[in-house]
């Protein structure tokens, strides 16, 4: 009993109390467990949490903010209610249309999120679109991603090989109905 004891104390407490439980000691086990779990609570984690990644807005190519509050900040600010709209009033820029965010601190990613406008419409909800990285911000190379979406509301993730960066750009070549605008309510990353 004391060698098994030592052992739990040296810290093999998870096997040790089912090596106890086991053996019929259920009583004297419980009073080791709690001394093991209190050791546990009261120890430093072994690792730091990951450090939250902050997205924010560097450019877009085109955002409408005098028919409606369209702004490109819109898409990474959290809320699915409000989106990024490209300009519409007065003159509608044709697709492909872009927007590059910026990761804080830089981060290794394994994909993007894009959750469509969450309203009635689904005026300028992107079909194909190209994703990119980049460390600069300037020169984002190839796509590290490329396809369709569904047409759908559904929020939409995309997966790649991980990749460190501390720029994305997401490009939208299309529009679901063939119409000239982007929208998106919220483009987030995946981290690895
Ligand atoms: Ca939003």
């Amino acid at each position: 009993m004391k060698i098994k004891m030592n052992l739990m104390l040296a810290g093999a407490s998870a096997l040790a109390v089912g090596l106890f439980l086991s053996a019929g000691c259920a009583s004297w086990t419980a009073n080791t467990a709690g001394k093991a779990v209190v050791s546990e609570l009261t120890s430093p984690p072994v690792a730091p949490a990951a450090p939250k990644i902050a997205l924010k807005l560097v450019r877009v190519d085109s955002e409408e903010t005098a028919g409606e509050d369209g702004k490109g900040a819109n898409a990474v600010d959290g809320d699915p209610n409000t989106f990024w709209h490209t300009q519409w009033q007065d003159a509608s820029p044709e697709c492909p249309h872009e927007i590059v965010i910026e990761l804080t601190p830089p981060a290794t990613i394994k994909g993007f999120t894009y959750l469509p406008r969450q309203d009635d419409s689904d005026h300028g909800t992107i079909k194909g679109y190209e994703f990119y990285v980049s460390n600069d911000g300037q020169d984002f190379g190839q796509p590290v991603a490329k396809g369709e979406f569904e047409n759908s509301k559904n929020l939409k993730t995309v997966t790649f090989e991980p990749k460190a960066c501390r720029f994305i750009k997401l490009k939208a070549l299309s529009e679901v109905n063939g119409e000239a605008w982007t929208t998106a309510a919220e483009i987030g990353m995946v981290p690895q």
